[in-house]
């Protein structure tokens, strides 16, 4: 195997961003553990460092809550470089945590560093992946009850934080209903390590803002917050990332599950693949999601559309419809996959969830076009963003435009990424 040119560097940050078995996204704008973050991160250190790897994933699992939810943070060690910390939250966990969770790259993840072990023959590595194949069960089980208590077979977020997109367009119609009022004081901390212009704006955090306050006031109880929830939408990349999920927990409950748990996850499957084939819009060429206040698709173009590759095999005439559209949105860019296209109203090349690039996003996006057969795609993917990389340092992500590098730098899912997709 080839070693990249910048390889080096990106062990190196891993190794920075290290907190003890932890690693945080990236110094002091992100001084926690962020859970798909951590699961990325898993799967970096799995190309050299399985042991590693799995303690990153058995960290994020001490934030586990008794009723299965993986918490979208996990407040380890106290920092006062970031808003809204453990105080704010108020969840009263016993090691601290937000409220909220995010996309479920766990089981993605584990699947993945357990085959690291299996290839690096590492000892302890049966026991280790049987601990945390209940916890993404359990996490699994959450998901369907709490977040699609009404059976579409689509998980819906209650926080635009959930989706991992914070301020992606895709929320704009859905979040305007949320007033910008809020009983905490909101004080940013973000704009004080990168420049404005690049963050979601003041509006948009008072209603993150409002929404924290709402859940809190309900106890954190799942029922509660699902019918006081006043931003509820069905969200096919995290429906998409939770299918891909549960098809590797199948996989490995082939050793490690009982015969009720393989029952169990079958039937789960084949309901998130039911629910996300039936949000695929040939007119568009990629999947919408639902918002579930109005009743109606959201039909704004973002990167979430395309997600659902990673879980759903395509027919043909889907398939080349959907690579068509990716190379639409990479016409005349630097680097994509964009998150929201160049050709969108909505398009802002360097704020954050409204058209930069993101490496995992990329990672996500060339996984499901190999597995849907469009190897050459995913390679160009690949290669761009890896050349964006060695161009603009392991930056939080990069404008689509220029190839220019944003945000947070030295970032860790960036410089897992780069080993994962230099490959
Ligand atoms: C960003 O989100 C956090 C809130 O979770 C923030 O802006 O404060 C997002 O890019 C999210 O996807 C990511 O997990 C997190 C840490 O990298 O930062």
């Amino acid at each position: 195997m080839n070693t990249l040119p910048k390889e080096e560097a990106a062990r190196a940050i891993l190794a920075r961003n290290d907190r003890g078995g932890y690693t945080v996204p990236t110094d002091r704008l992100y001084p926690f553990q962020w859970n798909w973050d951590s699961a990325f991160v898993a799967m970096g250190f799995a190309l050299f460092d399985v042991d590693r790897a799995y303690r990153e994933l058995e960290r994020l699992i001490e934030g586990q809550w008794d009723d299965g939810m993986i918490p979208h943070i996990v407040f380890h060690a106290p920092s006062d470089t970031y808003f809204p910390g453990p105080d704010v939250w108020g969840t009263r966990h016993r090691i601290p945590t937000s409220g909220i969770t995010q996309p479920p790259v766990f089981g993605m993840a584990l699947r993945h560093v357990h085959e690291a072990a299996l290839a690096t023959g590492e000892a302890a590595a049966t026991e280790r992946t049987r601990v945390l194949f209940q916890a993404a069960l359990r996490s699994h089980r959450w998901w369907l009850t709490a977040r699609d208590p009404e059976g579409l077979g689509l998980v819906s977020i209650l926080h635009p934080w959930e989706s991992g997109s914070d301020n992606s367009p895709a929320w704009d119609e859905a979040l305007a209903r949320v007033p910008t009022t809020t009983t905490t004081t909101i004080r940013r901390k973000d704009t004080g390590h990168v420049d404005a212009s690049m963050r979601p704006r003041d509006e948009d955090y008072q209603r993150f803002i409002h929404l924290v306050d709402t859940y809190r006031d309900c106890g954190w109880d799942p029922k509660r917050q699902w019918a006081a929830a006043p931003f509820k939408v069905a969200d096919v990349q995290m429906t998409g990332i939770l299918a891909r999920a549960t098809a590797d927990l199948m996989h490995l409950a082939e050793t490690f599950g009982t015969d009720e748990e393989k029952v169990e996850l079958t039937r789960m499957h084949g309901r998130l693949l039911d629910g996300l084939s039936s949000r695929w819009r040939p007119e568009l060429s990629r999947f919408v999601n639902l918002d579930l206040i109005s009743g109606h698709d959201v039909e704004t173009p973002t990167q979430a559309g395309f997600i659902p590759l990673v879980a759903l095999t395509f027919d043909d005439g889907q398939r080349s419809a959907i690579v068509a559209e990716i190379e639409r949105w990479l016409d005349g860019m630097v680097v994509g996959v964009p998150s929201a296209p160049s050709f969108s109203p909505s398009f802002e090349p360097k704020r954050y969830w409204r058209g930069p690039v993101w490496a995992v996003i990329n990672w996500l996006i060339s996984d499901g076009l190999r597995l849907n057969g469009s190897a050459d795609l995913a390679r160009r993917i690949e290669q761009s963003t890896v050349r964006a990389i060695e161009t603009s340092g392991f930056c939080e992500y990069f404008d689509p435009t220029t190839g220019e590098g944003l945000g947070g730098d030295t970032f860790s899912w960036t410089a897992a990424a780069y080993m994962a997709l230099g490959r």
